[in-house]
This record gives C-alpha cells, structure tokens and sequence, in this order.
C-alpha cells in the first residue's frame, strides 16, 4: 500500500449521510439490529435510559429523537452479540492478551462472569459472587491503613454507585478518591469555585436561543458532543455569533448537516456552525482572552473620552463584583508583543473577536479539554470568567459560563462526594445521617494515587469503571505499578488493559450497563439517575435485556464489596444493593438540593439543581463574584520549544471513532485519516522542515528531565491546517510521552494537550 494511503477526503461538513450511514452499521452490529434501532428511540426521552455518550443537555420540547452518531456507537458498543465468556480466557493468557491492542481487545464483547486471577495459570478463572466479595473485603481489611487504597472513579458510574461508592470507601477510612474527573474538568471546578462560588456552568440549554454570541475555547463537539452542533447552527441561523477558538480546523466547527433535518438530508445541504475561527497555539487561549480584554477595555475609555457611555456593565459590577482594579492593571500591564506571541493570533485577530463580545448584549462562553489539560488551565478559566464578568454575561437568559463536560455522570458522581478533598459541608451531613466519625485529611486525586503507586505506599487499587491504566500519564510506568499491587479489582462492562495488569489478587467484577434491564431480587425495575453538563438530575432505566445473567447492578457490586468489608453495623448494605430507592431517599437525607428525590426524578425531564451563581448569588469568601489578577505564563510550552529543530508541542485527543480508550474503529472521517491510529497531525512547513511527506514514518521522545525514558515509536505523519510548531495524535495511543510529574497549577490536571516532544524521522 502507498505510504499516504490512510489519507483520505476529510467529510465536506459534519453529520450528514455520513453519520446516518455510520448509526446505519453501528446498530447493525448490535445484538438484533431492530431492537438496537428501537433502542436509540429511548435515548434522552423521559421514559428511557440516558444517552451514555456525553453529557450534553436535552431539550424541553425533543425532536421525536434526541441522539447522535456518536451516541449510537456508545449504544450499540453496550448491546454488542459479542461474549467474553471465562472460556475465552481459557483459550488466552493474560500475558497474551496484553499484547493485543485496545481495539482488539474491545471487540471481543460483552464480560459476562464474575472473575478471579490466578498467577500459577496466568488466566482468569469465574468465580461466585459471594467468594469474590468475600476475597476482596479480607484482602482490603488485611492492608495496614484504609490509606493504601485507591479507589477509582469513571464517570459513567450512576448517582446511586457514586454515592454508595464514597459513603463505603469513608466508613472503610479513607478520602483516596482519584477519578476521571482529575484528568478532565477539574480545572473547571477549581476555577469556577473561587470565582462564582461553585465548581458548574452557569448556563443551561434554553440559554442558547438566547445569546448573541457563543464563544467555543478548546473543544471538539462535530466528535464529542454533537448534539452541541445542532444548537449552534440553529444559533448561527437566526443571527447569534459563533466564535471558534481552536487549535485545528475541525470539521464540526464549520458545517454541520442535521441528520435529523428531513429537507437538508434530502438536499445534502449543511450550514454553518459558526462565524468566526480562530487557530491560537497550544495554550495560547488565556492570552487571546487577555487580548480581548485589553481591546474592551480600551473601548470603554474612548467611550468615555467621548462622553459616551462605558461600554462596561458598571451597575453589575458595583453590586457583584470584586478584585476589577488589579486585574485591569495587569491587562494594561501585559504588552501586545507577548499576547501575540503566545496566542500565534495577530493583534487584528483578536480586535475582530473583541469586537464580536462587544456588540453582543448576552454572551456564552463554553469550553472543554482544550482549555483544561494545560499548565495554566485554572487561570485561563478565570480569564474566561473575568472577560464575562466586565459586561454582566452571567446569571442571565442567554448568557454565562458553560464548562462542557465529558463522561455522561461525571458531574453527578462529583456532586454525589466523589471528591478526594472531603468537603466539610458533605462530612458533616454523612456525620450526621450515620452517627459515626469519618476521615477528614484530603486524599489522593490521580496524580497523587500514581505517586503512591509508583513509590510503592499504594497497596490496592478498585476501579469503578474506566480503564486507569491507559487514560493516565505515563502508561507504561502505571501498567508496572499496577501489577506490583496486593489487591487490583477492576468493575467494568467491557474488557481493557487495566484488567490485563494484576495485582498479586485480582477480580473483574462484570456490572449491567446503562441500557439494560435491572431488576432487583423481588422483580422490580430499577432505574439509575445523572446530572447533565447543565446541571439537570434525570432518571435513567435501561430496556435491554443484560448481557448474561450473571450481571449485577453496580450498586449491588459496591454494596457486596462494602458489606464484606465494613459490615452492616452501620448501614444496612443488603437493604440499599438491593433498592435504588432506598439509596435516592439516603441522598435526599444527606445531600442539599436532592429533598424529594424519588418523585422530583421521576418527572419528564427531572429536575434543576439550583445554581446559586446563575441566580447572581455568589457563595465566595467574599460573597462576590471574583476578578483573578494572574499574569500571563512565563512562558507557554510553545515558546519554551520554538526554534529548536524537531521539537514541538503535543497536544493528544480523541479520534472520531473512539469513546476515550475505548475504540470503536480506526477512522478519523472529519480529519481524513482511515484505518490507521498511529498518526501526528503537523503544519505542512513544519513537515517541509523535517523534509518529510505524507505517510513518512517518526518517532516521538517525551520529557526525559527526571530520568524516564519516553519514547512513542513508528507513527505516521499527517499534514493538517494547524499552527507550526504545534502537533496532535491521539489518545491513548501516546499518553506513554505525557510525564505524570507535569500537571495543571491548582487543578493537578495532567498536561495532556501540552507535551513537549521530539520528533525524528524514522
Ligand atoms: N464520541 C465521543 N464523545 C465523547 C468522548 C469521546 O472520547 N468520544 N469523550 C467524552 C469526554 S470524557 C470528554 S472530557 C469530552 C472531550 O471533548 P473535547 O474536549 O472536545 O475532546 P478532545 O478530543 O480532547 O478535543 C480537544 C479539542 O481542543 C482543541 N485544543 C487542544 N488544545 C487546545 C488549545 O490549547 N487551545 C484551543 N483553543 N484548542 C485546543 C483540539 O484541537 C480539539 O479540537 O468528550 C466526551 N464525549
Ligand atoms: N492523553 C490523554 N489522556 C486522557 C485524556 C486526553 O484527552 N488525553 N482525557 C482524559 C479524560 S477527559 C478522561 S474523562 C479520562 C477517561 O478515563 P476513564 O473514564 O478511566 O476511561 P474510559 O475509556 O472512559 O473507560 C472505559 C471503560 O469503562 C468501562 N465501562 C464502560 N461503561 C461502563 C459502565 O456503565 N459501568 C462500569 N462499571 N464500567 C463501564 C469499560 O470496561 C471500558 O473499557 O481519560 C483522560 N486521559
Ligand atoms: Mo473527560
């Protein structure tokens, strides 16, 4: 084959025949292709389960079918015919299977077997429930302290796992709660608490027929959230500004045909999802805003040189704010040189897009991975804030800030205590509710539970879903410590190579996903609740039927484990496994915002946590909304590389066909690249530069500063309209070049869109 032969025509706009024809193949792929068609009928709707896809909101008034290509692939991945059954681990050694690629290994189904480890045989052997339960909880109560425990999180756990799950892992003694979270939004969180009071976007869906301009920072919604195209092509329809930031050209930021769209299907028209676009470098966001800001700000003084009146929205800023002083004398204080050269966006650039805020009465700022894996994510977040805060754009219609979340339940598992910093208010209502004393000392976020992992103070490591091994830094380093571990218990739907890496005991424990069926011990239909990027609670009740009968819910997984190791003296475990009500009325009791909980949920569309901060009531120290007065970075990775030969920034994302680590098919369609996974997008002069053409074959070096050796070995080379300097592979295929000492100020948030490399030709 032609070394370039992998590239191909990128899709002229996003969606379209193109993704229909994808759900098309998808659904057929699944376990009877008509009960997968009638399965994504119940996506999002009042009576069905909850997209497992992302965690963008649904409409008040749905279409007849609120889903997305890509939430198809989520569905039918779940409702797969494919088994693996403990025959099939009698056919393959676990040292075997760690050779296959996470394709590979996702393709193989559906795990149906409780399952045990066992080192003479190198396999996995099925195994009771009970005896697991019973194994795990001795070999936890057998560790020196509750503290060399890590206890993982992904977002896809339900209210009622997530919330069982922490109450368990606090009685047990403990605040090790490294999850997804801390590699995804935390700096969102971080950002958001000190400047409005509480960690979640401000905006909810209606906000966006109302806004006049949607700034998009840092994300890739044609692929992540497509549902998100809808509103801002139905936004750029009737007028309302987009303006893209983003690294790349993609697709999905540019056109978009509404597979839902009878007219423009037939018509194989699409329209534009935004206005303007803009290419900063890799972390050169909090400079353009700054940008921005220095533009508005001298608006407002020629507005007033001229007696005219401020461009600012003073009222709201006397009443709501704090810290505008220091802040616009750092903005002064920042020179235009280095706004430009951080950004790689020229002075016109950003004039254009000051422009844009300040003919805007309502504006939204979302933003995602983008903007949060960097160095300075927290202060570029604030930035965001302060740009919003200058003209009252938040705490109303059509405006505010919308951190656009990742995993479906991410932000539910955070507000259900899924949070190594033990908040006090949270400590003290389960205080409260169980009549016992739990830890408050700070625990470990994933960062931290890899240091105590690699310096061997970590002893076990159970993982409520995900696949820690691979979406973490400096893979190759975690897969070791994972398997030098006493204890390593994995409960998941699918097989992945976390799995594959055991501890001297080890169990995957298989759990029904999101779509199916759960009924408890007398027959009765349960349903699962999650919380939306807009702060909706929602019910979610599977309609499948489970993929083997041997599943449990993860709810009656969590309280097995937990009743085998803390007991039942405090909380009776049996009870809440077996009764997700019982479980909801718990969290009524415990957590603020969820009184009522069994009947607020089952309502249409559930219902709203009140946002303190979108009614312009801020619950900060200062009971203000806060300016951040932060200087710009020293200097950005990009600066730190530019002008050394084969050096570059890193930045590694998601593939079109991929659901993080898990790989649903090797192609890229918006980006051109098919059947091919090991690739670095580049700027064509930097590809001159290194005189090589499409296809030609590199090696990637990491950070080696503190000893490691990183080294990502024969990827191909891919030109691609993106700053020079700046490069982009994908995830997980590369996270052995990101250094798990390289984090996020404030947010500990690995640098997974910054990583300084270098590339040679092979
Ligand atoms: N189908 C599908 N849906 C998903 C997921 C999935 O893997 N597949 N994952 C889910 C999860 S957990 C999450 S967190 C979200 C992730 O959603 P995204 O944040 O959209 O995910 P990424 O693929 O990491 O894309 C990052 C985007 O930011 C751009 N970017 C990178 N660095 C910079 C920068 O410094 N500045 C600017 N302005 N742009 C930059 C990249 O070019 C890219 O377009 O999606 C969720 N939904
Ligand atoms: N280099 C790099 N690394 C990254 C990122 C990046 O952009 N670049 N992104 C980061 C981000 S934003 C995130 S959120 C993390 C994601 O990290 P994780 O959440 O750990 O990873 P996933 O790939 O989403 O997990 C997939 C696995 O979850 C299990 N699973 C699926 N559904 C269910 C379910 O319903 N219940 C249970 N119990 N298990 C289930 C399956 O076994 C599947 O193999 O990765 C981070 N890592
Ligand atoms: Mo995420």
């Amino acid at each position: 084959m032609a070394k370039d032969e992998f590239v191909g025509k990128k899709s002229a706009a996003a969606g379209g025949w193109g993704a229909l024809k994808s759900c098309g193949r998808r659904l057929m792929e699944a376990r009877r292709p008509l009960s997968g068609a009638r399965t994504m009928l119940k996506a999002n709707q009042p009576d069905g389960f909850d997209c497992p896809g992302c965690a963008w909101g649904d409409p008040e008034h749905g279409s007849s079918f609120e889903f997305c290509e890509n939430g198809v692939k989520a569905v039918a991945w779940e409702a797969t015919r494919k088994r693996v059954t403990p025959d099939f681990f009698a056919t393959h050694s676990v040292t075997e299977l760690r050779g296959w690629s996470d394709y590979e290994l996702e393709q193989q189904g559906r795990l149906t077997d409780p399952l045990r480890y066992d080192p003479q045989t190198d396999r996995y052997h099925a195994i009771d429930w009970d005896t697991a339960f019973a194994e795990i909880g001795a070999a936890l109560k057998a560790l020196d302290h509750p503290d060399r425990a890590e206890f993982y999180t992904s977002g896809r756990a339900s209210n009622e796992a997530a919330f069982l799950y922490q109450m368990f892992v606090r009685l047990y003694g403990t605040n090790n709660f490294p999850d997804c979270s801390n590699m995804c939004h935390e700096a969102s969180g971080v950002a958001l608490i000190d400047a409005i009071g509480i960690g979640k976007g401000t905006v909810q869906l209606e906000d966006f027929e109302k806004a006049d301009a949607v700034f998009v920072f840092g994300q890739n919604p044609g692929t992540n959230h497509p549902r998100m195209l809808a509103d801002l092509r139905k936004a750029t329809a009737r007028g309302c500004n987009v303006v893209v930031f983003n690294t790349l050209k993609e697709k999905g930021l540019m056109r978009f045909a509404d597979p839902q769209n009878k007219v423009e299907m037939l018509l194989g028209g699409s329209k534009p999802t935004s206005t303007d676009y803009f290419q900063p470098r890799l972390g050169g966001d909090m400079a353009a805003v700054r940008g921005m800001a220095k533009v508005v700000f001298a608006a407002d003084d020629a507005a007033l040189a001229a007696g005219n009146p401020s461009v600012l929205d003073h009222a709201f800023i006397g009443q709501h704010c704090d810290g505008l002083d220091d802040w616009r004398a750092v903005v002064e204080a920042t020179g235009w040189p280095q706004i430009e050269e951080q950004s790689g966006l020229s002075r016109a650039q950003i004039e254009r897009a000051a422009a844009v805020y300040l003919a805007a009465d309502s504006v939204i700022a979302t933003w995602a991975m983008g903007i949060t894996q960097h160095r300075h994510s927290v202060q570029t977040i604030r930035e965001i804030a302060n740009l919003l805060f200058l003209r009252g754009n938040i705490g109303r219609e059509g405006a505010g800030l919308c951190p656009v979340r990742g995993h479906s339940n991410v932000q539910g598992d955070r507000t259900m205590g899924i949070d190594e910093k033990a908040p006090a208010a949270l400590i003290d209502a389960m205080e409260r509710e169980l009549g016992v004393a739990l830890p408050r000392a700070e625990g470990h976020n994933v960062i931290a539970a890899i240091g105590a992992m690699l310096g061997g103070s970590a002893r076990a490591f159970i993982g409520l879903g995900g696949n820690f091994a691979r979406a973490t830094p400096d893979s190759a380093l975690i897969a070791k410590a994972l398997m030098g571990l006493d204890l390593t218990v994995n409960v998941a739907t699918k097989l992945n190579h976390s799995h594959l890496l055991p501890g001297r005991k080890s169990y995957i424990l298989p759990c029904l996903g999101r779509t199916e069926i759960d009924r408890n011990s007398q027959g009765t239909r349960q349903i699962v609740t999650v919380e939306d990027s807009m702060s909706m609670v929602h019910g979610s009740g599977g309609i499948n039927l489970p993929a083997s009968k041997a599943l449990k819910s993860e709810v009656a997984i969590i309280a097995g484990i937990a009743q085998a190791t803390v007991g039942n003296g405090v909380v009776d475990w049996q009870a809440l496994g077996d009764d997700n009500d019982k479980v909801r009325d718990l969290i009524g009791r415990v957590l603020p915002g969820f009184a009522d909980f069994n009947t607020r949920v089952r309502q249409p569309r559930g219902f709203w946590l009140r946002n303190p901060a979108a009614e312009r009531e801020w619950r900060t120290p200062t009971g203000r909304a806060n300016f951040a007065a932060h200087p710009l970075p020293q200097q950005t990775e990009w600066q730190r590389v530019q002008g050394q030969a084969g050096r570059f920034v890193l930045q590694t994302f998601r593939s079109h066909d991929q659901y993080n680590t898990t790989i649903y098919a090797l192609d890229d369609r918006y980006r051109g690249v098919y059947g091919e996974r090991r690739v670095v997008f580049m700027n064509a002069d930097d590809m001159r530069a290194l005189g090589a053409e499409t296809g030609d074959r590199v090696d990637l070096t990491g950070p080696d500063e503190d000893g490691v050796e990183r080294l990502a070995e024969d990827f191909r080379l891919v030109p691609y309209d993106m700053p020079q300097g700046c490069v982009a592979g994908y995830y997980p295929e590369l996270n052995l070049l990101v250094p798990h000492g390289a984090y996020g100020e404030k947010s500990f948030t690995p640098t997974l869109k910054s990583v300084i490399v270098t590339i040679r030709r092979r």
